[in-house]
């Protein structure tokens, strides 16, 4: 996604509407993903049809450079970028296919955070003391060292310095429809559905 240019596309699921149920349910991926995360899509468009000297400008360097931006272009790409980019992640991230963490993965998971279960109570933690919208991930340093992040309401994750391996969304649309006020029922249903092989393939490390 990072190196994609304008025009943006909505990346299709990579599986079913209903195929995360009945961790996620079909309406609220049908919404989140057909209708939210589209949107995004289309306001980047928008924008850069009316700044069109960025037209060639990839994802990347819309959000690596945002701080160059008169204002307000820098809000406008920072929240619809951000956006963007997070929800590809976030969808891209997921999988009906019970998976568990293996490989380097499994190991510096093990090495920084005691064990899988360790891992499970910091990202939960970070996800349920959340104030307000946002995403939490596990990112990676230039030593290899893993680290949790929250990013409030669009913003990407400090990709500059750290990288994405995966994130949960905590945007109340992303559970609100399914589990009401219940975030901790969510984030428990959405680690049920952690592409752990993907999460790998996004850790080149060891
Ligand atoms: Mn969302």
């Amino acid at each position: 996604m990072l190196t994609e240019t304008y025009p943006f596309k909505l990346p299709p699921l990579p599986y079913g509407y209903s195929a995360l149920e009945p961790n996620i349910s079909e309406e609220t991926m049908r919404i989140h993903h057909d209708i939210l995360f589209k949107r995004y899509i289309d306001k980047l468009n928008l924008i850069l049809e009316e700044n069109p000297d960025y037209k060639d400008w990839n994802l990347f360097s819309l959000l690596s450079y945002n701080e160059t931006f008169a204002e307000p272009l820098a809000e406008q790409l920072r929240n619809n970028g951000g956006a963007v980019l997070n929800h590809y992640l976030y969808f891209d991230g997921m999988t009906p296919t019970k998976k568990s963490p293996s490989g380097n993965l499994k190991k510096a998971i093990n090495r920084d955070f005691g064990s899988e279960a360790g891992f499970n109570r910091e990202l939960k933690k970070a996800a349920l003391s959340h104030f307000g919208s946002g995403n939490v991930w596990l990112m990676y340093d230039g030593a290899c060292k893993l680290r949790v992040v929250n990013s409030k309401n669009a913003d990407p994750p400090p990709f500059l310095i750290l990288k994405p391996i995966l994130l949960v969304d905590i945007w109340e649309h992303s559970y609100f429809l399914q589990y009401k006020q219940k975030r901790e029922e969510y984030f428990d249903a959405w680690y049920n559905l952690i592409d752990w092989d993907k999460a790998e393939l996004r850790y080149p490390c060891g």
